[in-house]
């Protein structure tokens, strides 16, 4: 049926083709500084791109609706055994479709709609699905939201027990898209205990830190621990949910499915158990630890260039730019870089006058810049660069000059070889 001919995608389809073939220069050529990108391996890329795509398979490994299942319960059933095993966790659904499924799923298993929940405003680093009014988690359930302490810039545990007591909500939700510095679960914990609320996590920025151990795990204090997979994790795009509650586990199952989605993508399941074998090699601990090391290093760098950096530096995988130290939007910022060859996405600040769209800074991570191969000596390169397409944001010479340094660097760190 599908002969040689009639399955190559540049013969099928070359607008399609030449799409992929531009994003793929795109992303082999540019510097990627998005604190939420990484580049999935290839072994990943060949599970999700698989004849796995063809199976329908709702229900859970061997409680399937369908017949056939036989070798999809054993790929769901690897990527369930490795995720536990990585997270030291009891349990795990690895549906989800996204993080974004994986919070709706979570919530719905917790909480009744309508329930009220205090999670970390999205302008002050927090989530979309943390309760943004623009968000189904702020539609459905009735969210106040804890932020930082204007003063360190930093989540301040005090003001969020304060909080806690005066608004006794059923869930408290602790993670961030937009916060350098180490967040500690167990006195979230210990302050849901105080008001006998319920603890989730949403790890999807730091997964892959807490797998490699250099980030303290929520595992052991959250009721219920969600993530996506393809950020510091560098799987495929997805989500997980986690659970060490037995009763929480099988809440979970149902409302993921039949909940709120259908069939499990079982290509992407496959995909997220090569994502979890490689993440139990030692190597990824040596990633995320070199992940860190360039953030750090990244971080004193730009501030030695005279960049100013929310809390002043960082503990994990991004540093916070306050792009207004040098004047500049965080929208005229991320133009000024993309045309350098640098890409990274405009982000509010604390405190920010801005609007989400302008905003006063940039979020820029180096989960994919490490991946590729870069080292501490590189970071000061790249501050060099930041700095000089920041003040000559308007000068389009520079910015060109700027990107010729940034392809040769590119070109000495292929990703895909
Ligand atoms: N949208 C994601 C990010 O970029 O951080 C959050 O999940």
């Amino acid at each position: 049926m599908f002969d040689k001919q009639s399955s190559d995608l540049s013969i099928i389809d070359p607008e399609i083709f030449g799409i992929i073939q531009k994003e793929r220069t795109r992303q082999e050529d540019g510097l990627e500084l998005i604190a939420s990108e990484n580049y999935a391996s290839p072994a990943v890329m060949q599970a999700q791109g698989s004849i796995l795509t063809n199976k329908y398979a709702e229900g859970l490994p061997n409680k399937r609706y369908y017949g056939g299942c036989e070798f999809v319960d054993q790929g769901e059933i690897l990527a369930i055994e490795r995720v536990t095993k990585l997270f030291n966790a009891k349990f795990s659904n690895v549906q989800p479709h996204s993080g974004s499924q994986a919070n709706m799923g979570a919530y719905f298993a917790m909480l009744e709609v309508g329930d009220s929940i205090l999670g970390m405003s999205l302008a002050e680093g927090g989530h979309l699905t943390h309760g943004s009014p623009v968000n189904f988690s702020g539609k459905l359930f009735k969210f106040s939201s804890y932020g930082l302490n204007p003063q360190t810039e930093r989540l301040d545990y005090d003001m969020i027990r304060d909080q806690a007591k005066a608004l006794r909500p059923k869930l408290i939700v602790a993670g961030a898209s937009a916060y350098a510095r180490e967040i500690n679960f167990k006195i979230f914990r210990d302050i849901a205990d105080e008001i006998g609320a319920l603890f989730m996590v949403d790890m999807a920025h730091i997964a892959g830190l807490v797998a490699a151990g250099v980030h303290n795990s929520p595992i052991p204090y959250a009721h219920v621990t969600t993530s996506t997979t393809h950020k510091t994790l560098r799987g495929p795009r997805g989500g997980i949910i986690l659970t060490n509650e037995e009763d929480l586990f099988k809440k979970l199952n149902s409302n993921i499915f039949p909940g709120i989605q259908g069939g499990p993508l079982e290509h992407v399941i496959a995909a997220k158990a090569v994502a979890f074998k490689e993440a139990l090699e030692p190597s990824f601990v040596t990633y995320q630890k070199q992940v860190i090391a360039n953030s750090k290093a990244l971080a004193v760098a730009l501030i030695n260039n005279g960049i100013e950096l929310v809390t002043g530096g960082t503990d994990n995988h991004l540093v916070l730019v306050k792009t207004d130290s040098v004047g500049l939007s965080g929208k005229d910022a991320e133009k000024a870089l993309e045309h350098a060859g640098i890409t990274c996405n405009k982000n509010m600040i604390p405190q920010d006058k801005r609007s989400p769209f302008i905003t006063s800074g940039v979020r820029l991570g180096t989960p994919a810049i490490t991946t590729r191969g870069l080292k501490e000596e590189h970071m000061k390169l790249l501050a060099d660069w930041i700095k000089d397409a920041l003040v000559n944001h308007t000068n389009e010479e520079a910015l060109k000059k700027i990107k010729s340094s940034v392809l040769e660097l590119c070109r000495t760190f292929p990703v895909y070889k």
